[in-house]
C-alpha cells in the first residue's frame, strides 16, 4: 500500500511552495511507486492553494488537462504544473524525491528514470513554466524494479552557493552646517579628506586608508565581527577645510546610520566599532561631522576645539 509523505519543501523566488512527495512502501517493500512534484501558490489573502489542472496562482504550466500514459486523467483537477512524466512509454511521474532551488527561477529535483529505465537522476524545472529545463544521470542500476534502481534510491539534493559576500563599513566626512550631528540634506560631504582603518588590536599602525570621494563618502573591506576603529587626523582635516568643530555624537537609534560617530583622542578623530556578522554594507559607524564654528554659532554643544573661536 503506498505510504506517501512530504520529503521535500521549497519556496520559489515567486514565493510559490514547491512539495516533493515520496513513497515510504518503496523502502520497505520489493515494489516500486512513482514520486510527485505539488506546487501551492500564495493568495490575496495569504493562504496557499494547491494547483489544479496544471493551474496555479494564475499560471497555467506544462501539463494542463494530462493524461497518463494508460490514457487516463492524472493529477489534481486534471493536470500537472510541472513537467513531472517522462513521456510517452515512460513513467506518468518521475520526481521529486527532494528538491531544493536550481537557480533563479529553477527549482532541482533528485527522481527516477529520467531517460533510461532503472536511473537515479536530478531534473532541473522552470519554476514559472513548469517545463522541464534539464536533466542528467546520477547512476544507472540495471535490476529489477523494487530495488535501489529506482525505488527512493536518491534522497535530498543541496544547493551549494559561493562564500558569503564581504562586509563594508561605509562612511562619510561632512559638514555638519548647523553643527547638529546629523547628516542633514543641504549638507555637502568634504572630499578628498584622508580616513584611516584600524584593527583595535593595534590602534598605532593602520590596516589602510582611503579618501573620501566628492561626496564625502568611502567604504572599507571588513571581517566580519572584527573590533576596527576608522579614523581622521585632525592636522590633514584642518589643512583641508580650515578651522572646525566636531560634531556631537549622538545616541538616538533612529540617527545611528546619518549621525556622527568621531571623538577626539589625541591629535584624531576616532571611532570605535565592532563590524557587522553580516555581509554587505553597513552605514552605522565611521561619519564624521565637522563645522565651521563661525557659521554656525551654537549654544549648548561641547566643542573640541583647537584652532577654532570659543563658542558662548
Ligand atoms: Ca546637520
Ligand atoms: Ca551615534
Ligand atoms: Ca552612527
Amino acid at each position: 500500500m503506498a505510504q506517501p509523505q512530504i520529503a521535500a519543501l521549497y519556496f520559489d523566488d515567486a514565493g510559490r511552495l514547491i512539495m516533493g512527495f515520496k513513497d515510504r512502501s518503496n523502502d520497505i517493500t520489493v515494489w516500486m511507486s512513482s514520486p510527485d512534484m505539488l506546487v501551492a501558490c500564495q493568495t490575496p489573502s495569504g493562504t496557499f492553494q494547491l494547483e489544479s489542472n496544471g493551474k496555479c496562482g494564475g499560471k497555467t504550466g506544462a501539463l494542463p488537462n494530462a493524461k497518463s500514459n494508460a490514457g487516463n486523467s492524472m493529477g489534481i483537477g486534471g493536470g500537472y504544473y510541472f513537467q513531472v512524466n517522462q513521456g510517452a512509454g515512460g513513467h506518468d511521474y518521475n520526481v521529486a524525491y527532494g528538491l531544493t532551488r536550481g537557480g533563479p527561477n529553477q527549482v532541482v529535483a533528485t527522481g527516477m528514470d529520467n531517460s533510461f529505465w532503472y536511473e537515479g537522476s536530478v531534473r532541473w524545472f522552470d519554476t514559472t513554466t513548469g517545463k522541464t529545463i534539464r536533466a542528467y544521470s546520477i547512476y544507472n542500476a540495471t535490476a529489477s524494479p523494487g530495488t535501489f534502481s529506482k525505488s527512493n534510491g536518491l534522497g535530498s539534493i543541496t544547493s551549494i552557493f559561493p562564500p558569503s559576500l564581504e562586509v563594508f563599513d561605509c562612511g562619510r566626512v561632512w559638514n555638519d552646517i548647523n553643527g547638529n550631528g546629523i547628516q542633514d540634506c543641504n549638507e555637502p560631504g568634504i572630499p578628498n579628506i584622508k580616513i584611516y582603518l584600524f584593527s583595535q588590536d593595534n590602534p598605532t599602525c593602520p590596516i589602510s586608508y582611503l579618501y573620501s570621494d566628492k561626496d564625502g563618502r568611502y567604504c572599507f573591506s571588513v571581517l566580519p565581527g572584527k573590533q576596527y576603529s576608522c579614523s581622521i587626523n585632525i592636522k590633514e582635516t584642518q589643512d583641508k577645510f580650515g578651522k572646525f568643530n566636531v560634531s556631537p555624537i549622538l545616541n538616538d537609534p533612529r540617527y545611528e546610520g546619518i549621525d556622527s560617530d568621531g571623538v577626539v583622542v589625541g591629535g584624531n578623530i576616532v571611532s570605535n566599532f565592532q563590524a557587522s556578522l553580516y555581509c554587505g554594507y553597513s552605514f552605522l559607524h565611521c561619519h564624521f561631522g565637522i563645522y565651521n564654528p563661525d557659521n554656525c554659532p551654537k549654544n549648548g554643544f561641547t566643542t573640541y576645539g583647537w584652532g577654532v573661536q570659543k563658542i558662548n
